[in-house]
């Protein structure tokens, strides 16, 4: 029976500051994201889907109304789970030569990659994530916003790198600033070695 569990944070709660808060990462990953495994595990206990993995629970119960709390949860765990990952001190910085190259034939460049991304969670009204992810048929990168807990993986894509713009990512540190918050995100917290090991594994593309 699968078991979603709380992933420690990969750095000290201090280690993002002063562009994410010790006080966001207690709120986010210790309240909200234990709440979305909590209630997770409620939810796949008689869904049909106990023996399932994570990508699948996600990808399974996406759409189906009888399933939307269980979708809710887990695709947010999944979500947090790779988010923690793709930030790390002193992040942003170049991005690594084959995923630059990539982004540059797919996407304009670093420089319109970054303003589009921005753009995308800008834009996403709500609760929601914006995302770099690849096509799994034509192998084109693309930028995507996404409401509350839906994600690439839930849509059939390769998931690359994602922010969370939910308020309680940014509220503490930014107040009602999400631009600030998204420029800071790209700027100095991404881990683009996460991104670049995620566009380089296998097991990751074949779980889209
Ligand atoms: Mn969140």
């Amino acid at each position: 029976m699968t078991q979603l569990t709380l992933p420690e944070l990969p750095y000290a709660k201090d280690a993002l500051a002063p562009y994410m808060s010790a006080e966001t990462l207690e709120f986010h990953h210790d309240k909200h994201h234990q709440a979305y495994v909590t209630k997770g595990n409620e939810l796949l206990a008689g869904s049909g889907l106990e023996n399932a993995s994570l990508d699948e629970i996600v990808k399974q119960s996406f759409g189906k109304p009888n399933l939307q709390g269980l979708f809710n949860n887990a695709a947010q765990h999944w979500n947090h789970n790779h988010f923690w990952k793709w930030m790390k001190p002193n992040g942003g910085g170049a991005i690594p030569g084959a995923l630059e190259k990539k982004i540059a034939e797919d996407l304009g460049g670093t420089e319109k990659f970054a303003a589009d991304f921005a753009a995308a969670g800008v834009g996403q009204f709500g609760s929601g994530w914006c995302w770099l992810a690849q096509d799994p048929k034509t192998g084109k990168l693309e930028i995507m916003k996404t409401p509350n807990g839906e994600n690439p993986l839930a849509h059939g894509k390769i998931t690359l790198l994602g922010c969370d713009v939910w308020e309680h990512s940014y509220y503490i540190d930014y107040r009602n600033r999400r631009p600030d918050y998204l420029k800071a995100f790209l700027a100095n917290m991404v881990n683009w070695d996460y991104v670049l090991e995620l566009y380089q594994s296998d097991a990751h593309r074949q779980a889209a």
